[in-house]
């Protein structure tokens, strides 16, 4: 037997490799495929922390969580077979928002492999499209060479790495020589340094604009103070994509929000109507489909990455740049300019748009509908809250009505857009943040994929404030079949869960609420609860479909009367005004210019 001291067996080796990367959590289920690993997970667990989620899919989704809120790796694994393919959903959300994580499968021992033995197959196929980096560790001594090299791979292409184990490898003696981590080495890119001459180009063109935006994605991030100095100095609405909220407040008063259906109103007014438009670290999916720029005569990218520029519409002048670089420097080329009728034009819109919204949250009466719980939830934020959010109407009602500013996060499964990430989401966030508080906001169809990990929160102690918008429907498809079927809707209704017997089942308090009046005081005690325990509350609302923002009828031009009232009354939108109505009032005309929905 080798010398002890100069010897690791190579799993320990792996675990260290991951230490030194600074991974101070993972995530999975063991399987006998997997126990050699977890045997090293026990020797290290001083100073790696194991997460035992209750399905792998929690396991991936609540790594790219983290990956997500904190820029650093995510590590989950699962067993051979159906352990590791559990994962997947997890490990697309992942490569869909370019984040680094790294899933460890097990697979059986080599010497049952490519046998046809119990859970064996060849792995590497089911992972071949979800990872950047896929292989088969094949032995023990390259095994911590590996896994290095796939946490590198992952960082440098922001992208999900997978390394398949066979059992017997990790309880394999190295020598101690035979590895090292390469985490010391790593570095990040230098940002790109912008042309000068296109920078002033660009600058020329936004003075010279009419009826300019600026659009950003979460490229901009961290850049919320030059795009509110620049958009007042320019005077110059801004607009962003869903993800992107929360780069400047929601406050701030020219700030238009998101376009197409998970959107506001008066972005995707502007949008239609904008001459110009500055695309900024944005690459938004329903560029081509809602043809979001076939008004737009003017298009000025910026973007870090190559392959981006140019990719969402043609552009006049393409800048290879960091967007906070480029703000700053084309903050620096221009002159302050007065209030234009464009912009006046669009406050009146956004205000008119944020005073309807600010009603539906107000209302004492009616049945409780998403709009109240959401103000409940702004009552008891505190500045700095996270927010992990499912997917459903959830996006789009937390996108209108949440009340936040840059100290605060949130996150969802932007691209791939799986149901069921809010829950491992909040698991993260508790995990990185500990001191923050933490909501997952859910409805009852992604709640119900994920929940049975809400006793994780109990069991770890990460006191998250789950709330779950149980309307017993699948909201957001179903608005979708009222738009785009031709009979009835199917498959958009189901049974009731009482998700608050659900939280006592696993030991969390659980509430569940039905009215407005009730709202304030279970969302206080929520409050208090989560001071050192997770707690849920139930939310009982209509099934009222939220404004259709990207299919409005109210143009007397293009519907009669009866529908324009039959809108009005659906939506209680009795106020609220079309963009045309303000441009007319500040002396422009609308180019009726509607953009379609990008949707399916
Ligand atoms: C159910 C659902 C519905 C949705 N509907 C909508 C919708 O209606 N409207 C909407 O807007 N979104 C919607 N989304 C989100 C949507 O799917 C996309 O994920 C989102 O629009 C992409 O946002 P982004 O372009 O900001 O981010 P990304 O796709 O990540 O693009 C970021 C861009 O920034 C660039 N970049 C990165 N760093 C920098 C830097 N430092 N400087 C400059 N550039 C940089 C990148 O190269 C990239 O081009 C929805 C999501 C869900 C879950
Ligand atoms: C895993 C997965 N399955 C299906 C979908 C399609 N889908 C998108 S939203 C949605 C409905 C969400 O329902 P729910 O969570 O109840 O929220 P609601 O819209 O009712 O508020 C569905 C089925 C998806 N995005 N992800
Ligand atoms: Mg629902």
């Amino acid at each position: 037997m080798a010398d002890k001291t100069s010897t690791i067996t190579a799993g320990v080796a792996l675990v260290k490799i991951l230490e030194a990367w600074g991974v101070d959590h993972l995530y999975g289920i063991p399987g006998g495929s997997f126990n050699s690993v977890m045997d090293a997970l026990d020797a290290e667990k001083d100073r790696i922390h194991y997460i035992q989620v209750r399905h792998e899919e929690v396991g991936a989704m609540a790594a790219a969580a983290d990956a997500k809120l904190t820029g650093k790796i995510g590590v989950c694994f699962g067993s051979a077979g159906p352990g590791g393919t559990h994962l997947l959903n997890g490990l697309y959300d992942a490569r869909e928002d370019h984040v680094p994580v790294l899933a460890l499968v097990g697979q059986f021992g080599t010497s049952g492999m490519n046998m046809d033995t119990f859970q064996e197959m060849n792995e590497n196929p089911i992972y071949a499209d979800v990872g950047s980096y896929n292989v088969t560790a094949v032995s023990a001594k390259t095994l911590p060479h590996v896994i290095d090299e796939a946490i590198r791979r992952a960082y440098a292409n922001s992208a999900v790495s997978v390394v398949q184990i066979p059992v017997d490898l990790p309880w394999q003696e190295i020598e101690q020589s035979d590895w090292y981590a390469s985490a010391s080495s790593h570095q990040k890119p230098l940002l790109p340094q912008p042309d000068p001459s296109l920078l002033s180009d660009l600058a020329q063109q936004l003075v010279a604009a009419k009826r300019p935006v600026v659009y950003y994605g979460i490229g901009a991030t961290g850049a919320g103070d030059e795009l509110v100095e620049l958009s007042q100095k320019l005077k110059i609405p801004l607009l962003s994509t869903y993800p992107a909220k929360s780069i400047v407040p929601d406050s701030y008063q020219a700030y238009l929000g998101s376009a197409n259906r998970v959107a506001q109103k008066p972005a995707n007014e502007a949008l239609s109507e904008a001459d110009t438009v500055v695309f900024i670290g944005n690459n938004y999916p329903f560029a081509e489909v809602s043809n979001a720029f076939k008004n737009t005569t003017h298009f000025l990218q910026i973007d870090i990455d190559p392959s981006k520029l140019g990719k969402r519409h043609e552009a006049d002048i393409a800048i290879l740049a960091d967007a906070k670089l480029a703000l700053k420097e084309i903050i620096s080329q221009v002159e302050e300019r007065q209030e234009s009728p464009w912009w006046q034009a669009n406050i009146a819109n956004i205000q008119n748009w944020r005073d309807y919204l600010s009603m539906l949250e107000n209302k004492q009466f009616g049945q409780l509908q998403a709009y109240q719980v959401l103000k409940a939830i702004n009552d008891i934020a505190e500045d700095d809250a996270i927010f992990s959010i499912d997917v459903g109407d959830i996006n789009l009602n937390a996108n209108r009505h949440l009340k936040l500013t840059p100290k605060n996060r949130h996150f969802t499964s932007n691209l791939f857009a799986t149901m069921g990430v809010s829950i491992p989401g909040a698991i993260a966030a508790k995990l990185d943040y500990p001191n923050r508080q933490v909501f997952n906001l859910a409805g009852d169809g992604g709640a119900s994929m994920t929940m049975q990990d809400l006793v994780t929160q109990v069991q770890y102690h990460l006191p998250a404030i789950n709330v779950i918008f149980t309307n017993q429907q699948y909201g957001f498809i179903k608005d979708e079949q009222e738009d785009t079927n031709q009979n009835d809707y199917i498959g958009v209704e189901f049974d009731d869960i009482d998700f608050s017997k659900v939280a006592e089942a696993v030991n969390m308090k659980g509430f569940r609420v039905t009215k407005i009046e009730d709202l304030a005081g279970i969302f206080e005690k929520a409050k208090e609860i989560a001071k050192d325990k997770p707690v849920l509350i139930d939310a009982v609302i209509s099934g009222d479909r939220p404004i259709p923002v990207e299919n409005l009828k109210l143009d007397p031009e293009k519907f009669d009367n009866d529908e324009i009232d039959t809108f009005k009354k659906r939506y209680e939108a009795q106020d609220l005004k079309l963009f045309a109505e303000f441009l007319s009032e500040f002396g422009l005309s609308s180019n009726n210019g509607e953009n379609s929905q990008g949707g399916f």
